[in-house]
Protein backbone atom coordinates (compact mmCIF):
# COMPACT_ATOMS: atom_id res chain seq x y z
CA UNK A 1 0.00 0.00 0.00
CA UNK A 2 1.59 3.54 -0.58
CA UNK A 3 -1.55 5.77 -0.50
CA UNK A 4 -3.73 6.81 2.28
CA UNK A 5 -6.24 9.27 2.73
CA UNK A 6 -7.79 10.26 6.15
CA UNK A 7 -10.84 12.87 7.10
CA UNK A 8 -10.44 15.29 9.37
CA UNK A 9 -13.65 16.61 9.08
CA UNK A 10 -14.33 17.13 5.47
CA UNK A 11 -10.47 18.06 4.81
CA UNK A 12 -8.34 15.47 4.01
CA UNK A 13 -4.66 14.22 4.77
CA UNK A 14 -3.23 11.94 2.44
CA UNK A 15 0.00 10.25 2.84
CA UNK A 16 1.66 8.79 -0.08
CA UNK A 17 4.93 7.37 -1.93
CA UNK A 18 6.03 9.50 -4.61
CA UNK A 19 7.80 12.53 -6.28
CA UNK A 20 6.87 16.08 -5.12
CA UNK A 21 7.33 16.96 -9.00
CA UNK A 22 4.62 15.41 -10.38
CA UNK A 23 2.07 16.07 -7.43
CA UNK A 24 -1.29 17.66 -9.31
CA UNK A 25 -2.28 19.53 -6.65
CA UNK A 26 -2.42 23.90 -6.74
CA UNK A 27 0.31 24.15 -5.05
CA UNK A 28 3.61 21.89 -4.06
CA UNK A 29 6.00 22.80 -0.72
CA UNK A 30 9.39 22.83 -1.58
CA UNK A 31 11.73 22.44 1.43
CA UNK A 32 14.33 25.31 0.55
CA UNK A 33 17.41 27.04 1.84
CA UNK A 34 17.39 30.91 3.69
CA UNK A 35 18.54 31.70 -0.35
CA UNK A 36 16.03 30.21 -2.00
CA UNK A 37 18.81 29.22 -4.33
CA UNK A 38 18.00 25.78 -6.05
CA UNK A 39 20.22 23.40 -3.94
CA UNK A 40 20.05 19.59 -4.41
CA UNK A 41 17.06 17.26 -3.02
CA UNK A 42 13.20 18.45 -3.38
CA UNK A 43 14.60 21.71 -3.89
CA UNK A 44 17.00 20.88 -6.85
CA UNK A 45 14.29 18.56 -8.22
CA UNK A 46 12.19 21.43 -8.23
CA UNK A 47 13.88 23.24 -9.62
CA UNK A 48 15.16 21.20 -12.76
CA UNK A 49 11.17 20.60 -13.53
CA UNK A 50 10.04 24.26 -13.19
CA UNK A 51 13.34 25.43 -15.22
CA UNK A 52 14.87 28.36 -14.84
CA UNK A 53 12.00 31.33 -14.12
CA UNK A 54 11.37 29.91 -11.10
CA UNK A 55 15.06 30.54 -9.76
CA UNK A 56 14.46 34.33 -11.66
CA UNK A 57 11.35 34.85 -9.39
CA UNK A 58 13.09 33.03 -5.78
CA UNK A 59 16.01 35.83 -6.69
CA UNK A 60 13.43 38.63 -6.11
CA UNK A 61 12.24 37.19 -3.20
CA UNK A 62 15.19 38.78 -0.79
CA UNK A 63 15.61 34.79 0.74
CA UNK A 64 13.39 33.24 3.68
CA UNK A 65 14.29 33.09 7.11
CA UNK A 66 13.57 29.47 8.81
CA UNK A 67 10.39 28.99 9.52
CA UNK A 68 8.73 31.21 7.14
CA UNK A 69 7.53 30.93 3.39
CA UNK A 70 6.80 32.45 0.47
CA UNK A 71 5.10 31.85 -3.03
CA UNK A 72 5.96 32.06 -6.12
CA UNK A 73 4.67 30.48 -9.97
CA UNK A 74 4.86 26.84 -10.80
CA UNK A 75 6.25 27.82 -14.17
CA UNK A 76 6.58 24.14 -16.03
CA UNK A 77 5.30 21.91 -12.60
CA UNK A 78 1.53 20.62 -12.86
CA UNK A 79 0.98 22.28 -9.59
CA UNK A 80 0.06 26.30 -10.13
CA UNK A 81 2.52 27.33 -7.51
CA UNK A 82 5.56 26.75 -5.44
CA UNK A 83 5.10 27.42 -1.76
CA UNK A 84 9.05 27.90 -0.73
CA UNK A 85 9.71 27.22 3.01
CA UNK A 86 13.29 26.91 4.86
CA UNK A 87 12.89 24.02 8.03
CA UNK A 88 15.65 23.54 10.86
CA UNK A 89 18.76 22.09 10.35
CA UNK A 90 18.88 19.48 13.26
CA UNK A 91 20.38 20.66 16.26
CA UNK A 92 18.27 18.36 19.13
CA UNK A 93 17.81 21.83 20.53
CA UNK A 94 13.99 22.85 21.52
CA UNK A 95 14.00 25.75 18.69
CA UNK A 96 14.30 22.88 16.15
CA UNK A 97 10.68 21.57 16.40
CA UNK A 98 9.41 25.53 16.70
CA UNK A 99 11.01 26.26 13.62
CA UNK A 100 9.81 23.21 11.82
CA UNK A 101 6.27 23.54 13.13
CA UNK A 102 6.39 27.10 11.82
CA UNK A 103 7.34 26.00 8.61
CA UNK A 104 4.22 24.20 7.78
CA UNK A 105 2.58 26.42 9.68
CA UNK A 106 3.00 28.99 7.80
CA UNK A 107 3.34 27.16 4.09
CA UNK A 108 -0.56 26.48 5.33
CA UNK A 109 -1.26 29.74 6.27
CA UNK A 110 0.38 31.36 2.85
CA UNK A 111 -2.20 29.09 1.07
CA UNK A 112 -4.74 29.58 2.35
CA UNK A 113 -3.95 33.60 1.87
CA UNK A 114 -4.00 32.61 -1.58
CA UNK A 115 -7.46 30.60 -1.96
CA UNK A 116 -5.16 27.43 -2.87
CA UNK A 117 -7.14 24.58 -1.75
CA UNK A 118 -4.63 21.77 -1.71
CA UNK A 119 -1.29 21.34 -0.39
CA UNK A 120 1.50 18.63 -1.49
CA UNK A 121 4.39 18.57 1.39
CA UNK A 122 7.83 16.67 1.34
CA UNK A 123 9.21 15.55 4.66
CA UNK A 124 10.52 19.11 5.01
CA UNK A 125 14.18 18.77 7.02
CA UNK A 126 14.34 15.24 7.00
CA UNK A 127 17.07 15.18 4.16
CA UNK A 128 20.09 17.35 3.69
CA UNK A 129 19.15 19.39 7.28
CA UNK A 130 19.12 16.21 9.27
CA UNK A 131 16.10 15.54 11.16
CA UNK A 132 15.29 12.70 12.69
CA UNK A 133 11.72 11.27 10.34
CA UNK A 134 9.97 10.30 13.27
CA UNK A 135 10.25 13.12 15.11
CA UNK A 136 9.82 15.22 12.46
CA UNK A 137 6.48 13.26 11.37
CA UNK A 138 5.08 13.94 14.64
CA UNK A 139 5.34 17.57 14.48
CA UNK A 140 4.74 17.83 10.47
CA UNK A 141 1.11 15.49 11.10
CA UNK A 142 -0.18 17.53 14.16
CA UNK A 143 0.69 20.92 13.02
CA UNK A 144 -0.92 19.74 9.56
CA UNK A 145 -4.13 18.19 11.27
CA UNK A 146 -4.54 21.03 14.07
CA UNK A 147 -3.91 23.06 10.92
CA UNK A 148 -7.15 21.80 8.93
CA UNK A 149 -9.47 21.37 12.16
CA UNK A 150 -9.03 25.41 12.67
CA UNK A 151 -9.52 25.95 8.32
CA UNK A 152 -11.27 23.48 6.74
CA UNK A 153 -11.17 25.69 3.64
CA UNK A 154 -7.54 23.89 2.54
CA UNK A 155 -9.63 21.04 1.00
CA UNK A 156 -6.85 18.34 0.77
CA UNK A 157 -3.03 18.23 2.27
CA UNK A 158 -0.89 15.58 0.73
CA UNK A 159 2.79 14.29 2.48
CA UNK A 160 4.57 13.09 -0.39
CA UNK A 161 6.75 10.76 0.92
CA UNK A 162 9.79 9.64 -0.96
CA UNK A 163 10.29 5.86 0.13
CA UNK A 164 8.74 3.58 2.09
CA UNK A 165 10.77 3.69 4.83
CA UNK A 166 9.45 7.01 5.46
CA UNK A 167 5.81 6.14 4.75
CA UNK A 168 5.85 3.88 7.00
CA UNK A 169 7.01 6.48 10.02
CA UNK A 170 4.54 9.06 8.43
CA UNK A 171 2.16 6.42 8.58
CA UNK A 172 2.21 5.43 12.26
CA UNK A 173 2.58 8.54 13.38
CA UNK A 174 -0.93 10.03 11.78
CA UNK A 175 -2.57 6.87 12.80
CA UNK A 176 -1.14 7.30 16.50
CA UNK A 177 -2.44 11.08 16.50
CA UNK A 178 -5.85 10.12 15.01
CA UNK A 179 -7.15 7.36 17.29
CA UNK A 180 -5.51 9.76 20.57
CA UNK A 181 -8.55 12.41 18.99
CA UNK A 182 -11.08 10.03 18.08
CA UNK A 183 -10.70 10.60 14.43
CA UNK A 184 -10.03 6.88 13.68
CA UNK A 185 -11.56 3.98 15.16
CA UNK A 186 -8.97 1.43 15.88
CA UNK A 187 -11.11 -1.01 14.11
CA UNK A 188 -11.04 0.77 11.09
CA UNK A 189 -7.11 0.56 10.76
CA UNK A 190 -5.43 0.04 7.43
N1 LIG B 1 9.86 14.16 -3.98
C1 LIG B 1 9.55 13.98 -2.67
N2 LIG B 1 10.47 13.89 -1.68
C2 LIG B 1 11.77 13.99 -2.04
C3 LIG B 1 12.19 14.21 -3.38
C4 LIG B 1 11.17 14.29 -4.37
N3 LIG B 1 11.47 14.49 -5.66
N4 LIG B 1 13.55 14.28 -3.39
C5 LIG B 1 13.98 14.10 -2.11
N5 LIG B 1 12.90 13.92 -1.29
P1 LIG B 1 15.85 17.54 1.37
P2 LIG B 1 15.91 19.27 3.75
C6 LIG B 1 12.87 13.74 0.17
O1 LIG B 1 17.29 17.22 1.58
O2 LIG B 1 16.37 18.18 4.62
C7 LIG B 1 18.37 21.40 -0.38
O3 LIG B 1 19.61 21.47 -0.99
C8 LIG B 1 14.13 13.32 0.85
O4 LIG B 1 14.27 11.92 0.76
O5 LIG B 1 15.40 17.88 0.01
O6 LIG B 1 14.83 20.20 4.23
C9 LIG B 1 17.83 22.78 -0.04
O7 LIG B 1 18.24 23.74 -0.97
C10 LIG B 1 13.86 13.77 2.29
O8 LIG B 1 13.07 12.80 2.95
O9 LIG B 1 15.38 18.80 2.32
C11 LIG B 1 18.37 23.01 1.33
O10 LIG B 1 19.69 23.50 1.30
C12 LIG B 1 13.01 15.02 2.13
O11 LIG B 1 12.57 15.00 0.77
C13 LIG B 1 18.39 21.64 1.96
O12 LIG B 1 18.48 20.74 0.88
C14 LIG B 1 13.70 16.34 2.41
O13 LIG B 1 15.03 16.29 1.93
C15 LIG B 1 17.10 21.35 2.71
O14 LIG B 1 17.20 20.12 3.38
Amino acid sequence: MDYLEYKIGVPRLILIIGDITKQVTYAIVNAANNELAPGGGVSGAIHRVAGPLLWEECKKLGGCLTGEAKLTKGYNLPAKFVIHTVGPVYSGKPKDKVNLANAYRNSLELALDHNIKSVSFPSISTGIYGYPVKEASEIAISTIIEFLEEYPKIERVRMVLHNMEDFTVYVSTARGMLIKKGLLKPETLV
